[in-house]
C-alpha cells in the first residue's frame, strides 16, 4: 500500500468511525416540580457500529447523598409533543445511584439501539428513589410521537 492510499484508508476510517461514534448530547430540563430546583445536567449517548448504546448521565444540583433512579421511557399516552409529559412506560433502567456530598452524580447504562429505537426511547428521566413520583429532571430524546 503506497502512502497516498494509506492516507485515504485512514481518512475513510476516521470519517466512518467519526460518524458512528459521535456522541449525542441531550440536555436535562427541570420539570415543573419543587424538588431539587437547581438540578441540571446532560445525557451523552454513544452508539457503536454494532448497535451497542452507552448512555452516561452527568448531573448536578441534586440533593447531597440522596438516592436516585433513572430510566429511558417510551412515548406515553398523555402527550404527543412533550415526551417528558407523556407518562410512558420504562424501557431501560439505569443502575441505582446516589448523589455525592456536593449533589453531583454520574451513572451509565449499556443497551442496544433496538430497545430505545423511535418511540421506545422518547425520554430519560431522573426520579427520587424514595418516591418515584418525584421527577426533578427529564431529557427529551424524541420530540414528537410516532
Ligand atoms: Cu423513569
Amino acid at each position: 500500500m503506497n502512502a497516498s492510499r494509506l492516507g485515504l484508508a485512514l481518512v475513510t476510517t476516521l470519517l466512518l468511525g467519526g460518524c458512528m461514534m459521535t456522541p449525542r448530547t441531550l440536555a436535562f430540563r427541570h420539570n415543573p416540580v419543587p424538588a431539587d430546583p437547581n438540578a441540571a445536567g446532560a445525557a451523552t449517548v454513544t452508539t457503536d457500529i454494532y448497535g451497542n448504546v452507552t448512555t452516561t448521565l452527568n448531573l448536578t444540583g441534586l440533593t447531597p447523598n440522596r438516592a436516585y433512579a433513572a430510566h429511558y421511557h417510551a412515548f406515553g399516552p398523555d402527550s404527543s409533543t412533550d415526551p417528558c409529559a407523556s407518562n410512558g412506560p420504562v424501557t431501560v433502567g439505569f443502575p441505582a445511584f446516589t448523589a455525592d456530598a456536593q449533589g453531583n452524580a454520574s451513572v451509565s447504562v449499556q443497551t442496544t439501539t433496538t430497545k430505545i429505537a423511535g418511540d421506545a426511547g422518547a425520554y430519560i428521566n431522573v426520579h427520587d428513589a424514595a418516591d418515584l413520583t418525584v421527577i426533578p429532571v427529564c431529557a427529551p430524546v424524541k420530540a414528537t410521537k410516532g
